[in-house]
C-alpha cells in the first residue's frame, strides 16, 4: 500500500486508486462499562445491566454484561433469572438500564471520534465507521497508529476502552473489530483479507444469523472459506438473489458500501401477515406483540426513545389503513408500546368492517438521534 501516496497526485501515471482505509470503533461492553465508570468499585465484580419487564421482580432480559460476568456465560438477551443462576455464588451486581446516562456518554465519545475521520458514520449507540483513507494516505500502518491514538484519547477523556477493526471496507472493519475484544486492535490489509476470513466460523459473517448458519452448516459450510468456495448460483437458489449474491461477495471480503453521514432515523416499523384473515383482537394482538418486541430490541440497541406509536392494517381487500397516537413523554418501554398498539387496533376494529390480512407496528418521533444502519442492510 505504500506507493499509493502518488495516486491522488499524478492520476496520469496511475489511475486513481479506489482502495480505502475504513475503521470501525466499537466500545467494549458499553452499558456495563458506563456503569463501571461512574462506580469504579464495580470493576472487579461481574456486572449485569438488566431490562426489567416489571411483571415480577426477576422478569426481563440482560441488556449486556461486563467481561467478568461473561466468564460465567452471561450475555445480552438471556433472561435475568438465568444470569442470576449462573452468578449465584459470586458478588455480582445487577443494575437497571439507564439510557439517558449511556446516551450522554455516547454523544461525548462520538464527538471525540468525529474529529479523526475524513467521513464519519455513527452506526449505533456505541459504534461508528471512520473513513480515514485520506488522513492516513491509504497507509494501513499509519491507520494502526491513528487507531492507537483514538484508543488513548477515548480512554483518557472518558475512561472507556474500545475495540477497533481496520480494513479496506466496512464489512472487513466490522468483523476485525469483533474478533479481538475487549480493548482490541485488528488491522487487516487488503492482501490479508482472504487469509483473515477463510478460517473464521461462518456465524462471524455479518448477516449470517442463527437460522442461516444452521442451513449453511448442514451444507457442510462451516467457515467463511467454505462459503467462498461454494457455487454462487447454488447460494442464489438457496437464499434468494440478493442474499445469495451478498453471501458470495462477502465471503470474499468484498463490500462497496460507502461510509456516509446518516440522516436521523425517522421511524422503525415492522409488518407481518396473519395466519388467516381475521377481526379477532386476540390474534391480531398476538402478532402485533411479536412486532413490538422486535422494534423494542432495535430501539434499545440504538439508544432511542419514541413519542409516537402507529399501527398499520392491510385489509382483506388489500386496502391499507394506519392510525397513530402521540404519547405524553418519550419512552422505550415495551409494555407502553404493546398497550398503545393494542388500544389502537381495538379502536380500529370497531371502526372497520373488513377482516385484516396483515398487521404492522411503527414507532417514531424519536428524541435522541440514532443512526444505526441495520445489519441487514449489508445485504439489501
Ligand atoms: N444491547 C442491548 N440488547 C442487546 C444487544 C445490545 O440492550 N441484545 C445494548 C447494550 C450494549 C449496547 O447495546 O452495551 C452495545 O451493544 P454491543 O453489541 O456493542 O455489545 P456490548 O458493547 O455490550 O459488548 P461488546 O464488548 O461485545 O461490544
Ligand atoms: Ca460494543
Ligand atoms: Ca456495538
Amino acid at each position: 500500500m505504500s506507493s499509493d501516496k502518488l495516486a491522488g497526485e499524478s492520476p496520469a501515471r496511475k489511475p486513481p486508486s479506489r482502495s480505502r482505509v475504513i475503521m470501525l470503533v466499537d466500545l467494549d461492553y458499553f452499558f456495563a462499562q458506563c456503569e463501571e465508570v461512574r462506580n469504579p468499585s464495580l470493576k472487579d465484580k461481574p456486572v449485569v445491566v438488566c431490562v426489567y419487564s416489571g411483571r415480577s421482580e426477576e422478569s426481563g432480559v440482560v441488556s449486556t454484561a461486563n467481561y467478568e460476568a461473561r466468564k460465567y456465560g452471561v450475555k445480552s438477551g438471556i433472561p435475568i433469572f438465568m444470569a442470576k443462576k449462573k452468578l449465584m455464588n459470586t458478588d455480582a451486581v445487577f443494575l437497571p438500564v439507564d439510557h439517558e446516562y449511556y446516551n450522554t456518554v455516547s454523544e461525548d465519545v462520538i464527538r471525540i471520534l468525529k474529529d479523526y475521520a475524513d467521513i464519519f458514520e455513527q452506526a449505533g449507540v456505541d459504534e461508528a465507521y471512520l473513513d480515514v483513507s485520506m488522513k492516513v494516505e491509504k497507509n494501513f500502518d499509519r491507520a494502526r497508529e491513528l487507531a492507537r491514538k483514538i484508543k488513548d484519547d477515548v480512554r483518557k477523556s472518558k475512561g472507556l476502552t474500545c475495540s477497533i477493526g481496520i480494513g479496506p471496507n466496512k464489512l472487513v472493519a466490522k468483523i476485525a473489530a469483533d474478533i479481538q475484544k475487549p480493548d482490541g486492535l485488528t488491522v487487516v490489509k487488503p492482501d490479508e483479507v482472504q487469509s483473515f476470513f477463510s478460517p473464521l466460523p461462518i456465524g462471524r459473517l455479518i448477516g449470517v444469523g442463527a437460522k442461516t448458519e444452521s442451513v449453511m452448516r448442514n451444507l457442510g459450510v462451516k467457515t467463511i472459506g467454505d462459503l467462498a468456495k461454494y457455487d454462487i448460483q447454488s447460494l442464489i437458489n438457496l437464499f434468494g438473489e440478493k442474499p445469495g449474491v451478498y453471501f458470495h461477495r462477502a465471503s470474499h471480503g468484498m463490500d462497496d458500501q460507502p461510509v456516509k453521514e446518516r440522516d436521523e432515523t425517522v421511524s422503525i416499523s415492522r409488518i407481518s401477515t396473519l395466519k388467516k384473515n381475521t377481526r379477532s383482537l386476540g390474534d391480531i394482538t398476538e402478532k402485533a406483540n411479536q412486532l413490538c418486541e422486535e422494534i423494542h430490541s432495535e430501539l434499545l440497541q440504538r439508544g432511542l426513545k419514541f413519542k409516537q406509536v402507529g399501527i398499520i392494517a392491510v385489509m382483506e381487500d388489500v386496502s391499507i389503513h394506519s392510525r397513530m397516537r402521540t404519547l405524553d413523554s418519550p419512552t422505550n418501554d415495551l409494555e407502553t408500546l404493546r398497550r398503545n398498539v393494542r388500544e389502537l387496533f381495538e379502536k380500529f376494529i370497531e371502526e372497520s368492517e373488513l377482516e385484516i390480512r396483515r398487521v404492522g407496528v411503527k414507532a417514531s418521533g424519536f428524541v435522541k438521534g440514532g443512526h444505526q444502519k441495520r445489519l441487514r442492510s449489508f445485504i439489501e
